[in-house]
């Protein structure tokens, strides 16, 4: 059996890229055995984080959820590799820092900082469908 080649659109978000997690979290990108396709460094304006999190519109966390990653420079990454949209989801580790997995992103990085929003490092895309939808959004370019 084989399996096909696909991308995922990867978030260093505001916290992670302040802690100056940016290439502690690409390495472990590239030691899993994917591939850097696209990198950009900017700080993200509001009109391409509500695309990008439309679907948490009128959660309790929505706001803060924006001013977090509005709030400074982000690493944004386009990875390759076979599944590597589930791989990624497994190296972050679960949303909450605080029961994430040690040996994930999140569980050996991350914590609890008593914030409306959970700061947890990164962002993977969570299917097929949202990695093109979110690639389109980061880097139109490669539409
Ligand atoms: P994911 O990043 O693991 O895919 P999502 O459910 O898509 O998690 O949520 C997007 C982001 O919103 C999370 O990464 C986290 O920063 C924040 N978030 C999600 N759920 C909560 C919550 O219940 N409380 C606070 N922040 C949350
Ligand atoms: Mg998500």
């Amino acid at each position: 059996m084989t399996t096909q080649t696909e991308r995922s659109l990867v978030l260093i978000k505001p916290d992670g890229f302040t802690r100056g997690l940016s290439g502690e979290v690409l390495r472990r990108i590239e030691a899993k055995g994917y591939t850097l396709v696209a990198l950009s460094i900017f700080t993200p304006d509001r009109e391409r984080l509500a695309k990008h999190y439309a679907e948490h519109e009128g959660k309790p966390f929505y706001e803060p959820l924006m001013e977090l990653m509005s709030g400074g420079q982000v690493t944004a990454a386009v990875i390759e590799g076979q599944r590597c949209i589930e791989g990624f989801r497994a190296l972050a580790g679960a949303t909450d820092p605080t029961v994430a997995l040690p040996g994930t992103i999140r569980g050996d990085l991350g914590r609890d900082w008593g914030a409306k929003v959970q700061a947890n490092i990164v962002h993977g895309s969570d299917s097929p469908e949202s990695a093109k939808r979110e690639i389109g959004i980061w880097f139109p370019e490669l539409g």
